[in-house]
């Protein structure tokens, strides 16, 4: 088959409540959605979900723009392919951008859906139907914490992530623990420490968290084994983990004990399946990162989420947790047991509302020979 229209929207979808990390606070959400088409007509949706700020990973939606429409675009564009390795192959030698990439690698899944008339998660080789999730609570007033977690408590979440920083640490994860006991409970550095904070992980370790996600720098493995080896919670690596070579060598160094698999960091599902395999094999237990994205990429998380080795609850949250609308029909909901269910359906398997796509669209770009 061959790409023949690319449509790019920057979208931009108001959260109900401002979301701050160690790295800056977004009170709105925008994304990239990306529309393939092929020459037979077959539409594929996917998403390009960097924050719009270089401080998680390097990329924003700028740089994403930039390198979708002038560098992977005429690499892709009328370009014959049939499996998925092929298509990636065509712009491999791209270096980096891993997001910009998702973008588009994440559209040709529901293409290939139709074409073999076998859901995504199927493709995936996905063996659960339903997937946990939990929530990311950001940074903010201890008030405002304590009353996101009871929100998702009371949405029967199956574990509570706090987001930590330096000064902002032992004493929230106190305060969590004595209000609200014996929940699961974790914590995200997002690479705010280094290793002279050894004595404030030291501590971290007398609250039993589920883990300690990418307290060090974040292209670190090296400070991270280091820490792994004098504290007992198992650390989980985010940004560190860029494809399945960086999961292999991380391991290698016990650098960590768990790994957030985030589809739109390491440049797309097939290499998240990568990541997958090489952690199954090392009984490396993984989880599904979110970037608090639209329904899009939610949509095909939770396909990925469906793989056996994804064993810890995922980022993810119903749209109306963090979001006052989305652009996909029906909207992602959690049932009564805190989980979604992972769509069967052929393509997507949600509806794009194309009405809603356009209100929140703040730029299109139409590409096409
Ligand atoms: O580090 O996991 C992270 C959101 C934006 C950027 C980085 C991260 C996050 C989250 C949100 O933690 C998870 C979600 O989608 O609910
Ligand atoms: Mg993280």
């Amino acid at each position: 088959m061959k790409i023949k229209k690319i449509i790019l929207y920057e979208i931009d979808i108001p959260m109900r409540k401002s979301f701050t990390t160690g790295f800056g606070t977004v009170t709105s959400r925008p994304t990239i959605i990306v529309k393939l088409e092929t020459e037979k007509g077959v539409v594929g949706w996917g998403e390009c979900p960097p924050l719009p700020f270089p401080m998680y990973k390097p990329e924003t939606i700028d740089t994403c723009m930039i390198v979708i429409e002038n560098y992977i675009t005429p690499l892709i564009l009328d370009k014959e392919f049939s499996a998925i390795e092929e298509f990636v192959s065509l712009y491999s030698a791209i270096k980096g951008n891993l997001f910009a990439k998702a973008g588009v690698e994440t559209a040709v899944w529901p293409i290939l859906s139709q074409i073999k008339n076998k859901s995504v998660a199927e493709l995936l080789g996905g063996t659960q139907k339903e997937i946990k999730t939990g929530i990311s609570v950001g940074i903010g007033s201890m008030e405002e914490t304590l009353e996101k977690i009871q929100k998702g408590l009371n949405a029967n979440t199956h574990r509570v992530k706090l987001k930590i920083k330096p000064g902002w640490d032992i004493e929230l994860v106190k305060k969590v623990r004595k209000k609200f006991g014996d929940i699961i409970l974790m914590v995200d550095g997002n690479s705010s420490y280094n290793l002279a904070d050894i004595e404030t992980f030291k501590k971290l370790d007398n609250y039993n968290l589920l883990m300690i996600e990418q307290p060090l720098g974040d292209e670190d493995i090296i400070d991270h084994s280091i820490l792994q080896k004098e504290i007992k919670t198992p650390i989980c690596l985010d940004e560190s983990i860029a494809n399945a070579e960086d999961a292999r060598k991380a391991i290698y160094l016990k650098a960590c004990k768990i790994i957030n698999i985030k589809p739109g960091r390491v440049g797309g599902l097939l290499e998240s399946k990568k990541i997958h395999d090489v952690c199954q094999k090392n009984e490396i237990g993984v989880w599904c990162g979110g970037m608090k994205e639209s329904g899009v990429a939610k949509a095909l998380n939770s396909a990925v989420a469906s793989m056996p080795n994804f064993i810890y609850p995922a980022d993810m949250t119903p749209t109306q947790y963090d979001f006052e609308d989305d652009i996909i029909s029906p909207n992602i909901v959690i049932n009564d047991s805190g989980n979604i269910k992972v769509s069967e359906n052929i393509g997507l398997g949600y509806e794009i509302d194309e009405e809603k796509l356009q209100r929140y669209t703040k730029m299109k770009k139409v590409i096409q020979q």
